[in-house]
């Protein structure tokens, strides 16, 4: 027998698993926002942040520009964390390049197929600078970090920081603490507070593309575990502003009842018509709330810039 469906990797498999353990048949069921991004997420999210109703990358790129010399400072080792294609980040490669004695980039992402991908390019653009891409979670950071102690920058850009939940950040930032040394810095991009309607139409927008973007995650689980029952055309998207939580919620709504079976885990779940799935938070801040929040874990002369509509913060801290 042959069959064309492709073979997931067995981590995957694992990972997923263990996600879905840890979310799915909790009220309401969530999946983490890990799961988007398979190669048609990754570029259904790349068209999603050339869309006019998505600001963030745009305003994150103004400040990245507008700052880059005082963001890289004396950087040595440029560590970034979901770097992805790290095309955001060549503004910033371009002040790290120019350092005499040398410097390190080291881009961190699960994908390995993009990773090795972005570092061939950036060898050929950035013939004095040394390129080390690191394959792996950023979640599950151990040891030391590469790089001399003290002349590191951690990036996390994107506004990734606000798919976490407030104890996943705590966890997150000590895990950070934790493998730097003083001296290192840490730069990370945050989503501002805003009104409503503009958060909402940057998660729904009117291409529709964000709403094939949820949707995609139901064939990537669908291709990673075993699961009878799983239809995305059972399902519509949702972006909804949590006043309370500071935050925009996506949801999957079932259109219809469906019952969705994991043979693997044993495990099966019924969504009655109007039962949502919750597939990512994007938590929205003030201007110094986060850095008020990393200096509770350690760090220490913060320093925030926004863009000139103050859509966008970019904050950095130092061990
Ligand atoms: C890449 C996680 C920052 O939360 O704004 C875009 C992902 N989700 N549209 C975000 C996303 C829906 C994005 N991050």
């Amino acid at each position: 027998m042959t069959t064309t469906k492709p073979v997931a990797d067995p981590a995957d498999t694992a990972a997923l698993e263990a996600d879905l353990l840890a979310g799915f048949f909790d009220d309401p069921p969530t999946v983490s926002p890990r799961w988007f991004y398979d190669e048609k997420g990754s570029v259904l999210f790349d068209r999603i942040t050339r869309l006019e109703e998505y600001y963030p990358t745009r305003a994150e790129a103004e400040i990245l520009r507008a700052r880059a010399a005082e963001i890289v400072g004396d950087t040595t080792t440029l560590v970034e964390l979901g770097a992805g294609t790290c095309e955001k980040t060549r503004v910033l490669l371009d002040v790290l390049a120019g350092r005499e004695g040398g410097a390190t980039y080291v881009p961190v992402d699960i994908s390995t197929e993009m990773l090795e991908e972005s570092a061939r390019s950036l060898a050929a653009d950035y013939p004095g600078l040394r390129i080390e891409p690191v394959a792996g979670d950023f979640l599950a950071l151990d040891g030391p970090l590469p790089g001399e102690p003290g002349g590191r920058l951690v990036l996390f850009l994107g506004g990734t920081v606000g798919n976490f939940t407030e104890a996943q950040r705590a966890e997150f930032f000590a895990m950070l603490r934790g493998v730097m040394d003083p001296g290192d810095r840490f730069a990370v991009g945050f989503d501002l507070v805003k009104k409503p309607e503009r958060l909402v139409d940057a998660y729904d927008d009117a291409d529709g593309l964000t709403a094939e973007f949820n949707l995609n995650m139901l064939d990537v689980i669908a291709a990673t575990v075993p699961c009878e029952g799983l239809d995305p055309r059972d399902f519509r998207h949702e972006a909804v502003w949590n006043e309370r939580e500071s935050r925009i919620e996506m949801w999957l709504r079932a259109a219809r009842d469906v019952r969705i079976e994991f043979p693997g885990l044993g495990l099966a779940r019924t969504l009655a018509a109007g039962e949502g799935i919750r597939t990512e938070i994007a938590r929205k801040f003030g201007a110094n709330g986060l850095v008020e929040e990393l200096a509770g874990h350690g760090f220490g002369r913060p320093g925030v810039w926004t863009d000139p509509a103050g859509d966008f913060g970019v904050g950095v801290v130092v061990v």
